[in-house]
């Protein structure tokens, strides 16, 4: 284009096209302010009140009820409505209180929606009420970083992802120091109320935070919330309390969304093996769900490898007479093995691509991987505590750490007292790559936790899965299979006759859609030697180039491209689940705050039901991580259709589209598939999906 024709930049910019691309106030940004998520039955009453619900019974370890006296007791509380209370009543309820509220962990999509929820419980209840935030994490309550969260604020998140408002941060109130700073904090502003919206570690020091601030009557509400989806409360007798941590399901859903293209594009230029490495440190629930919704070709479900036995290698053991320990728990050799099948029985139906999903916390199942992480954390701790310093100061480069354990593995050669790190510990660990060495050494984050995300497992695995594919294919079993309708029309194209090379080529040609060449035609100097040997071609004689063509199709390339599912689907727009779980996660947060309770954590019953039944607000005090269960619904029917996914037979994969998250129209799922299946479990009926209203 000549310069003339050129608009100019002046006119270019208040080009009212220009100016719409320029602003960051889209259409899907205005639909999402203006979303109200609807409200829980209870919450539609002018007031709420709790009553106590013994149907909960928990087992309470003596030393936390020693060092949490006065909220140990406190019982699972339901929320009623009510419309005409007494009047005390509703002095309390309505009197003017100042709430602060702070975000800990990992951004999940919906936390700003329990901000929204709080607030405008707290504001309908007493419009001068003041919220108050504590900026990047529990940090801010230690040095009293605050934000005032006004309407406009509010209202500029309403169902938006990430922690943006108030940001978020990893520190953890785990000193006295921090504590009595932390205090001081509370007090200096005046609070009636602490709201902590954090993970399991979070909701445990919200509870000794609570009760440290039972004297200042300072109560003390926790949110369980985060993508992991491994906050799931369930009493003694294991009825479930909390069956879901807020914005599990959106991360599950933008993990899904682009996992799902991925089938579609390798199904479609049939070139590339995609490996997906998706979020959540420990527990496979993430993976799991992505499973369900893609029904990608293969899924590792860390809590299914970690019971795993290898029978056949016990029975060869007892055949010899000895024992193979080794045969108990999964290697990452053995775990390449099974990933190779799956890519080879691909290869023989033609199928050289596929989506393979691997959590990001797998390592942690493994057995000889879980002992490196084990060690390593005590040997660091230890470190940290004996020299009062910091281990990755003092040996910054890995060269440094990697003497340092080979110094410990010295003393124990040396019959020093015991230690942790011996020879063979310090032999293992120098056969592994050193990208990988260190990962296992890098800094733990403030909780102490092994920073899986830092890890490069899926690179771990995969080259030993590269590994073990040349082998097959020197060894001749990792081959594509040739349907045997094009071998057939491109030797007829060429004269010759497919049946009288096929059972010389093949090794399966009179029974199979898919030809597979000979274990021995590795190359094509074997395949020369195959055909001279049929008497074929003579020795001066080419290979028939028809034939070669055919050979050289069979050959697999293995190409990977990686990817890393985690801070894109955690930082996403909240599904409707998520924007209406989370509101009303704040609604009940209010009511907890509002009936003077401390200790509590506020959650939705009933999440696997419509909308219509989710149900009050519950408490739990000191919580732990659950792990994917390998006897639940969810997991059975994913171990059930594994044959199915990975597609090793002629035809269609049988990949899901989920399709990205839709916010607005009718068509996006209200609720979690694995939420869904594990209540078939319990209840032996489920809802059926209804349109959100
Ligand atoms: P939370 O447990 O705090 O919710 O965080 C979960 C998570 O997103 C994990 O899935 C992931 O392993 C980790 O955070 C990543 O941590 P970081 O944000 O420090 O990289």
């Amino acid at each position: 284009m000549k310069d003339k024709d050129l608009i100019s930049i002046e006119d270019l910019l208040k080009n009212p096209e220009v100016e719409k691309a320029a602003s960051n106030i889209n259409q899907e940004l205005i639909e999402r302010r203006k979303y109200i998520p609807p409200k829980c039955d209870v919450f539609t009453s002018s007031y709420t009140v709790l009553k106590d619900n013994d149907e909960f019974k928990f087992s309470i370890d003596r030393e936390v009820r020693k060092q949490l006296p006065d909220i140990i007791n406190n019982k699972v509380q339901s929320i009623v409505g009510l419309e005409s209370p007494e009047e005390s009543f509703k002095q309390r309820y309505g009197k003017k209180y100042t709430i602060g509220i702070v975000f800990s962990g990992g951004p999940a999509p919906g936390g700003h929606n329990v901000i929204a929820g709080l607030y405008d419980a707290a504001k309908k209840a007493n419009s001068e009420t003041r919220i108050i935030g504590f900026i990047l994490g529990q940090d801010g309550i230690i040095e009293n970083e605050t934000i005032e969260i006004t309407g406009p604020l509010v209202d500029s998140y309403r169902n938006l992802g990430g922690f943006t408002m108030i940001k978020t941060g990893r520190a953890k109130i785990d000193t006295k120091e921090k504590m009595a700073l932390s205090r001081e904090t509370c007090k200096s502003l005046g609070l009636d109320a602490l709201v902590i919206v954090g993970g399991d570690d979070s909701n445990t020091n919200a509870a000794f935070l609570a009760q440290e601030l039972i004297q200042d009557r300072i109560q003390v509400i926790g949110v369980p919330k985060t993508i992991d989806g491994d906050i799931q409360v369930r009493d003694a007798q294991g009825k479930v309390l909390c069956s879901m941590s807020f914005g599990f399901h959106t991360a599950a859903r933008a993990f899904a969304n682009a996992i799902s293209n991925l089938c579609t594009d390798s199904s479609s230029d049939v070139k590339y093996w995609h490996i997906c490495k998706v979020m959540g440190r420990v527990a496979s629930h993430l993976a799991l769900e992505v499973a369900l919704q893609t029904h990608a070709n293969m899924t590792l479900v860390g809590e299914d490898l970690s019971d795993y036995i290898d029978h056949e290698r016990i029975q060869k053991a007892e055949k010899q007479g000895t024992v193979d320990y080794h045969a108990y728990g999964m290697t990452l050799r053995h775990l390449s093995r099974v990933i190779c099948d799956g890519i080879v029985r691909r290869a023989a139906v033609g199928k050289n691509f596929g989506v393979i999903v691997i959590p990001e916390g797998v390592l942690e199942f493994i057995n000889e991987i879980q002992i490196f992480i084990l060690k390593l954390n005590t040997i660091i701790a230890e470190y940290n505590q004996t020299h009062d310093t910091n281990f990755h100061d003092d040996f910054p480069a890995l060269e440094d750490k990697l003497e340092y354990l080979r110094r410990l593995a010295r003393f124990e050669r040396e019959g020093a007292s015991f230690s942790i790190w011996n020879t063979r510990d310090d032999e293992l660990f120098n056969d592994i790559p050193d990208f990988f060495q260190e990962g296992l050494l890098m800094e733990r984050d403030s909780h102490g936790n092994f920073q899986f995300s830092q890890v490069k497992t899926e690179k771990v695995l995969m080259d030993l899965v590269k590994d073990y594919l040349n082998i097959l294919k020197e060894n001749g079993t990792y081959k594509i299979g040739i349907e045997k309708s094009y071998y057939r029309k491109t030797l007829e194209k060429k004269g010759l006759d497919p049946d009288y090379f096929g059972p010389i080529l093949f090794k399966n040609y009179d029974n199979s859609e898919f030809c597979l060449i000979k274990a021995s035609i590795i190359s094509a100097k074997t395949l020369k030697q195959e055909l001279e040997k049929e008497g074929v071609i003579s020795k001066d004689e080419k290979i028939p180039a028809p034939v070669e063509k055919i050979f050289q199709k069979s050959v697999p390339k293995f190409i990977t491209q990686i990817h890393f599912y985690g801070y894109d689907g955690r930082g996403n727009d909240p599904t409707r689940f998520d924007c209406n779980y989370t509101y009303n996660l704040g609604l009940k947060v209010f009511s907890l705050i509002a009936k003077g309770y401390t200790g509590q954590m506020a959650a939705i019953m009933n999440l696997e039901k419509d909308f219509s039944k989710w149900e009050k607000g519950k408490l739990a005090l000191v919580l732990e991580k659950s792990l994917v269960d390998v006897n639940s619904a969810s997991f059975r029917v994913v171990k059930a259709f594994r044959e199915k996914w990975l597609a090793a037979a002629p035809g269609e994969d049988s990949y899901r589209r989920p399709g990205p998250i839709r916010f607005a129209g009718k068509s996006e799922e209200d609720r979690p598939i694995t939420l869904v299946l594990n209540a078939l479990d319990n209840a032996g009926e489920v809802e059926p999906e209804r349109e959100t209203p």
